[in-house]
């Protein structure tokens, strides 16, 4: 049986780098076959959702950036600093987290999801066209984020002024000063060439983009035990992998980018200058009790406590 496998990236960016050890896995050992479609082949991020949860596609990537207004509880992962920043924490995080495990399994499935895993994909930081050392610096500043309220919520905090769009806007929007901001990982920084349209990069240390692998809910329960074991080894091999192959990855995107534009700016906000931007988390965390209530409240409870255990 061939079956279908959506992602929000290029084949070669970390998403698609999964995406392939989870189909060689696959292949190995089963006599299915997964077929690829990278962004851009069947559209969005909310389009690959929609297919994945009809079941024209059996498996997507989708990152919570997207998943707001479907599961607004997955709007956790925008709560400023609340991720740790050292990655060996950050992994253990994302493989010992009961919240990650246990809990939001269940909110996928009450989607139609079956969530399979979700993994990091590296600090986050801000691209834009003036230098960004304090929150009034972002004052004026239209400032691309994904499709998440809690987003917007967290970059009105930084100051910003927060323009929902989705991926495929950004760089047209950067290009024609629609927008002046966007933030993302180095690899995806350097992948799409946001810095022929931005000149400075920050980074705050505010967070780590968090995406989630999933599969439909019906065609998986519909599987053999055989077989749902065998995908969930696959997505095991496919998770080590992607950490393994991040090692360094921001470093050498850094150096690419240096490398295509010797004039790009870099800094990382020290202590001090982070101070303010750390000061917005309680009300972005105010904002998401209040925008999920008690299972929310939930959920940020027991991500904190998977927290405390991996960084003590
Ligand atoms: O910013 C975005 O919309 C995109 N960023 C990453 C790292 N992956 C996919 C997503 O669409």
């Amino acid at each position: 049986e061939t079956w279908r496998y959506a992602f929000e990236e290029a084949l070669n960016e970390v998403q698609g780098v999964f995406a392939q050890k989870f189909k060689e896995e696959v292949e190995a050992n089963s006599d299915h076959e997964i077929q690829l479609f990278p962004y851009g082949t069947l559209g969005e991020s909310a389009d690959i959702m929609e297919q994945a949860q009809s079941g024209i596609l059996q498996f997507v990537d989708q990152s919570p950036g997207f998943t707001g207004s479907l599961i607004p509880e997955a709007q956790v992962f925008f709560v400023p600093y609340l991720l740790p920043q050292d990655q060996e924490q950050l992994n253990e995080f994302f493989r010992t987290s009961k919240a990650i495990n246990e809990m939001f399994p269940e909110l996928y499935a009450e989607q139609g999801l079956e969530l399979l895993t979700m993994f990091p994909e590296g600090e986050v930081c801000m691209t834009t066209k003036e230098p960004v050392e304090s929150p009034e610096d972002l004052n004026e500043v239209k400032f691309r984020v994904m499709t998440n309220p809690l987003l917007v919520e967290s970059y009105q905090a930084f100051g910003a002024t927060p323009t929902p769009l989705p991926w495929g806007e950004v760089y047209g929007g950067l290009q024609t000063n629609i927008i002046q901001g966007q933030e993302n990982p180095m690899f995806f920084i350097e992948s799409t060439k946001m810095y022929e349209v931005t000149d400075y990069i920050t980074c705050a240390g505010h967070n780590n983009f968090t995406t989630a692998v999933m599969a439909n809910k019906d065609f998986f329960d519909g599987l053999s035990e055989e077989d749902q074991t065998m995908v969930n080894n696959a997505i095991e091999a496919a998770f080590d992998h992607i950490l393994e192959y991040q090692q360094g990855l921001h470093e050498t995107s850094m150096e690419k980018i240096k490398e295509a534009k010797p004039d790009m700016t870099f800094t990382v906000l020290d202590e001090e200058q982070r101070k303010p931007f750390q000061e917005t988390a309680s009300s972005v965390e105010e904002a998401f009790v209040e925008m999920t209530g008690d299972s929310g409240k939930e959920i940020l409870d027991q991500m904190k406590a998977d927290l405390e255990n991996v960084t003590k």
